[in-house]
């Protein structure tokens, strides 16, 4: 009785590990970054871990886009007040830039968690 007891114990231990591991986690992982565009891309560059997104915010008063050199992202055009979200599966730097307006330019390198 005892001992069963105790497993029960060790058991509901083990349970609550898992359970403050698992939040751990996700606390380790915030939702990535964001960038505001308005004339150009504010910030320029952003770094974020691997899995996590970047949302870019229109917040000027004309139509811009947000579209990746190597074509992995393109966002379309985005109006005033859109947004556009893209996540990240790939490790290392992706220039992007507006094909609207060619001077706006931006990076996101992207890294592996530790
Ligand atoms: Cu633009």
């Amino acid at each position: 009785m005892k001992r069963t007891l105790a497993l029960l114990g060790i058991a509901a231990l083990s349970m609550a590990l898992l359970c403050l591991s698992l939040h751990g986690a996700t606390g380790n992982a915030p939702a990535g970054a964001a960038v505001s565009i308005h004339n150009g891309f504010s910030p320029d560059a952003v770094a974020i871990t691997l899995g996590q997104s970047v949302t870019w915010t229109n917040d000027d008063d004309r139509d811009h886009d947000v579209t990746a050199d190597d074509g992995s992202f393109k966002s379309g055009h985005l109006k005033p007040g859109e947004t556009f979200t893209y996540t990240f599966n790939k490790v290392g730097q992706h220039p992007y830039g507006c094909t609207l307006h060619p001077r706006e330019r931006g990076v996101v390198n992207v890294t592996v968690q530790r």
